[in-house]
């Protein structure tokens, strides 16, 4: 048994998405987000359901009656809170991660005032977490963009989501002041590029193409919302500041990106590793240095697609950095010159790793690289010296029931090889808040939509199909993370 040290009030728990769990997507008010259009944000790619509505211009939802959207009713989080959080409570968790979903407060996006239905619900699950002993950790917008504001004004694209997005966080910054330290802005933000619809809310306005909604999207537009994303992202820090200046607001990045190795000593392997890093930190390098970095000025200019900008906006980028970095890890990749990088919902997707022998199952097959996050923390510490906080990590596993309780093994091996990774991390020097496992319950999948991708160490009854009767139950690693958060990871 190996001995590891964490800091004393080292923040142990766990994370979920309102959009994956929540359900009652249409409940109390709520407006459909962007997530509420997708069978998965990768299976879906860019083509949401919506379709283009030629008399009023705007486009409109346009469910397939074919597909299963089983984000609409997840794992009915939003009437289960309290028997799921007191679960989390049992594991002894010291922080839990969600995220207000911004189509509760302001359905539309572009309302005077807010939906005080949807601010009662979180009123009741931000007093649940502190009354468990939890500290809330709040994503503002997990993939959650109100879709009404895409639809009618083209998303991040256009500078006025800055004013929305402002007015709902001040909403919220100001009903939970003294209540949520922890806050983050927008998740893994450095999706832009490859997931535009989810990540940063980017539809084509007016379309071109109504038949291919994403066809017109061009790198221009990216870095349009991008930008706007920034300046919000700043004016976040800015209210924070004035209205709890003990709260914190972090970035979020799907940092596995930065585990990407390449697949030889050939220099053009090596600089093109680097090279493909950077498209990734690029948004740190914004939102935690407070400046475009030179390296994307020169690729503007060279391409022609700097982003509109309006006077004040570099001073507030500068002015108002981000507190802490947040990120997700799952796996690691392979670069080379030879092949295209894709991505998923995991990381990048390269070449597969000769030195990387297990993987999560078929058909996910994510590589399992432990050492891969120490890396990603020891790298992000050195770049930008500022605390850590991994808010993602975990692993999906095929399950069922039927055999009686669900003993996951694989999932007690990948935790334990994580946490001892991050202990060598912290060891190195590296500042770390806390580590929050992905899916401490069974939740919908972000990637591909489905349910029998299960996460937890606890089991909801709902299939892929729709059943189930969303009873939970304890798997075996559900003791496993208790003993570890009780002996604070010196037993792993
Ligand atoms: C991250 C997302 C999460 C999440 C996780 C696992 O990219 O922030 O929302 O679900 O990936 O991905 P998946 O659900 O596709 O397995």
């Amino acid at each position: 048994m190996q001995k590891n040290k964490f800091p004393k009030d080292f923040l142990w728990g766990g994370a979920v998405a309102a959009n994956q769990c929540e359900g009652a997507w249409l409940e109390d008010g709520k407006l459909p987000n962007v997530t509420d259009v997708l069978v998965g944000i990768i299976r879906s790619g860019n083509n949401p359901s919506i379709k283009w509505n030629e008399e009023k211009q705007i486009w409109e939802m346009n469910l397939d009656p074919e597909k299963q959207y089983l984000s609409h009713d997840g794992i009915d989080f939003y009437h289960r809170f309290k028997e799921d959080l007191t679960l989390m409570s049992e594991m002894g968790f010291k922080a839990f991660r969600t995220s207000i979903s911004w189509a509760r407060i302001f359905p539309r996006g572009d309302e005077e005032e807010p939906n005080e239905k949807g601010l009662q619900f979180y009123d009741q699950m931000i007093d649940t977490m502190i009354d468990l002993g939890m500290e809330p950790v709040i994503t503002l917008s997990h993939y959650e963009t109100p879709l009404a504001l895409i639809a009618e004004y083209g998303g991040w694209t256009n500078r006025k989501l800055i004013g929305f997005f402002e007015k709902y966080v001040r909403t919220v910054l100001t009903r939970y002041k003294g209540k949520v330290k922890y806050w983050l802005t927008f998740n893994e933000i450095n999706n832009a590029f490859k997931i535009p619809f989810a990540a940063a809310g980017v539809v084509s306005f007016p379309p071109t193409n109504p038949d291919e909604p994403m066809a017109d999207v061009d790198e221009k537009m990216i870095y349009q919302a991008c930008h706007h994303m920034f300046v919000a992202n700043s004016l976040a820090v800015k209210a924070c500041r004035e209205i709890d200046p003990e709260a914190h607001m972090g970035v979020m990045c799907s940092f596995s990106h930065i585990a990407t190795y390449p697949e030889n000593s050939d220099p053009e392997n090596v600089v093109g590793t680097h090279l493909f890093k950077r498209k990734h930190y690029f948004y740190t390098d914004v939102m935690c240095r407070g400046h475009y970095p030179k390296y994307i000025l020169n690729e503007w200019e060279s391409k022609e697609i700097a982003p509109v900008m309006e006077q004040g906006d570099e001073e507030t980028l500068a002015k108002y950095t981000n507190d802490y970095i947040a990120f997700s890890y799952y796996r690691s990749s392979v670069y080379s010159k030879n092949v295209e990088m894709k991505s998923d919902t995991g990381g990048a997707i390269g070449l597969s790793n000769p030195y990387l022998k297990e993987s999560s199952p078929e058909p996910w097959k994510w590589p399992i690289d432990p050492v891969g996050f120490r890396l990603v923390c020891d790298e992000l510490y050195d770049r930008y010296e500022l605390p850590l906080f991994p808010v993602e990590n975990g692993i999906g596993l095929k399950e069922d029931e039927t055999d009686g309780m669900i003993e996951d093994p694989a999932r007690e091996k990948y935790l334990r090889m994580h946490l001892e990774e991050m202990a060598k991390a912290i060891e190195d020097g590296c500042e770390i808040l806390g580590y929050l496992w992905w899916g401490p319950i069974d939740i919908v999948s972000a990637g591909t939509g489905e349910m029998k991708k299960r996460y937890g160490f606890i089991y909801v009854d709902r299939f892929n199909d729709g059943t189930g009767d969303l009873h939970r139950s304890k798997k075996k690693s559900f003791e496993y993370y208790k003993r570890i958060i009780e002996t604070n990871g010196e037993e792993i």
